[in-house]
């Protein structure tokens, strides 16, 4: 089982800044938690962080290309605006799970819209770095 895993902009700065929304756990302690919780349930991983979104549209272009199994997503602030990233889940057809850190819904009203959302197969949101692994075991149940 192949999974590929994408985080937005400014997730690279995770524990960094805004602890208090974010964590203090940082991106590469994200990527090093989610590795061995993969490596224990026989999922092969990729990684992809990026701050641009058209090299969000090719990671999950990428994903599809590569024969990936599914798709974990947290397209951070794109997640608000990006039709762009929508139709690339659209057109990938890959099973998708929507990921947030934080509970966007009891954050602004801007936040409470998701464009990639029809296109995902479940959205976790609140649980921190729990929720990646709660959308891994979706896929996996799938
Ligand atoms: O809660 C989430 O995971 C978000 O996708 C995070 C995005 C935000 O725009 C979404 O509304 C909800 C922001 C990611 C920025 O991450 C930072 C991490 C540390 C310091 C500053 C920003």
């Amino acid at each position: 089982m192949k999974i590929t895993i994408i985080n937005g902009p400014n997730l690279n700065m995770l524990g960094i800044r805004e602890p208090d929304i974010y964590g203090r756990q940082t991106y590469e302690m994200l990527v090093n938690d989610l590795t061995a919780y993969c490596e224990e349930k026989g999922v092969e991983p990729t990684f992809v962080q990026s701050n641009h979104e058209g090299e969000l549209v090719t990671a999950i272009q990428n994903a599809y290309f590569e024969e990936a199994d599914g798709i974990v997503i947290n397209p951070a602030a794109y997640t608000h605006t990006s039709v762009a990233l929508l139709d690339a889940l659209k057109a990938v057809a890959l099973p998708a799970v929507e990921v947030h850190l934080s509970d966007v819904a009891s954050r602004e009203a801007f936040r409470q819209v998701s464009y990639v959302r029809e296109a995902c197969i479940a959205t976790i949101c609140g649980k921190g770095f729990d929720g990646y692994k709660e959308a891994i075991d979706l896929l996996l149940q799938k």
